[in-house]
């Protein structure tokens, strides 16, 4: 079994592509060595209320669990519950080089929201510093993490040429549908929980009227034909490629089935509605029994740190911290 970890911010309601890109892969690989956080640390990086944090915390963990991850079969908890995080994020910054932070995409594009707050530039070295902390093997996310798992693995490389061999070199496994889900309304930016528009982002907790209001919406081209193509036909290439991964299909094989754009349009809410329905239900219970969630968190913050203290002490003597 390939050690395994991941990581979701509790910025906002989990959205589309979150899940498609992200969580049903995690419930898909969820095993005795499978680890799952949410990364409340990480969204201290934009300026967000306290009461807003906590609210969206207990949410973002109940909406995982109502999805289908199982705190039996798989390690999930709450990153701020164990501190060799940060700890760790520390030596790596102290390998990793302004050059190299300076030229994380995210950090570009989520700059002007941060007031120039350090927390936002320096978070992919706490990125790297969650998955290198469990010797991950594998890292399941969207295709906009690429970047920095790609650093993650520099770091690693690099602390271990120069204190000797201390980490694993994780990897990124992308989807192959579903990877890069596009805002409805913005069909040429990815759909995201703090930057989108309402209208361009599906929710995992939207009724089946809002579903079809946005996809219904959702802005296509007039040339009228349903074909994929994500440079000439960004709109409906996204819609074919939310209903192939949906489905198990591929855009190509779903756009020969349909020939209007409101017929596309109306198998895309009915799926996305089916898919997010019986999450909904599981939903409304685990909200229901806050103290059960944070039991849940707290079993599994015990079994994360016994991990964690364990590569944290390595990693630590191997820069010459005393143990
Ligand atoms: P934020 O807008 O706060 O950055 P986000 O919506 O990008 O949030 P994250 O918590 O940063 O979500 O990411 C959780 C996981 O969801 C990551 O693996 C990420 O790659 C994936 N993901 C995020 N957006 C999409 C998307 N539009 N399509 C596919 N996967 C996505
Ligand atoms: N940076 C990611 C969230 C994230 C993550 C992780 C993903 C934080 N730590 C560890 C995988 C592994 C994001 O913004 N989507």
């Amino acid at each position: 079994m390939m050690r395994v970890l991941s990581g979701i911010q509790p910025s906002g309601t989990i959205h589309l592509g979150n899940y498609l890109g992200a969580i049903r892969n995690w419930v898909a690989e969820q095993h005795e060595d499978a680890y799952y956080c949410v990364v409340d640390l990480h969204s201290l990086t934009l300026p967000i209320e306290p009461s807003e944090l906590r609210e969206n915390t207990l949410e973002c963990a109940a909406s995982l669990l109502a999805s289908g991850i199982d705190p039996e079969r798989c390690t999930f908890f709450l990153q701020s519950h164990v501190p060799y995080h940060p700890q760790l994020a520390w030596l790596l910054e102290c390998v990793a080089t302004m050059g190299e932070l300076n030229r994380m995409t995210q950090y570009k594009e989520k700059s002007e929201k941060s007031q120039g707050k350090v927390g936002l530039f320096t978070y992919p070295v706490l990125m790297a510093a969650d998955i290198l902390l469990y010797d991950a093997v594998s890292v399941p996310v969207g295709d906009d993490q690429r970047q920095h798992i790609e650093l993650a693995r520099n770091l690693a490389e690099r602390f271990n040429t120069r204190y000797g061999p201390t980490f694993v070199v994780p990897e990124g496994a992308i989807p192959t549908a579903g990877a890069r889900v596009m805002d409805l309304q913005q069909p040429e930016r990815k759909m995201s929980k703090s930057v989108s528009s309402p209208l361009g982002t599906i929710s995992l907790l939207d009724g089946a009227d809002d579903v079809v209001k946005k996809v219904k919406k959702a802005v296509t081209d007039t040339d009228g034909d349903v074909r994929y193509d994500r440079v000439a036909k960004p709109g409906i290439s996204n819609l074919l490629e939310i209903l192939a991964a949906l489905t198990n299909s591929t855009p190509q094989g779903i756009a020969e089935h349909f020939e209007r754009y409101g017929d596309l349009k109306m198998a895309v809410a009915e799926a996305i509605t089916n898919t997010f329905r019986p999450v909904q239900e599981r939903y409304e219970t685990y909200m229901a029994d806050p103290a059960e969630l944070r039991r849940v968190m707290s079993i599994g913050a015990d079994r994360a740190s016994l991990v964690a203290a364990e590569t944290y002490r390595r990693a630590a003597a191997a820069v010459g911290l005393i143990n």
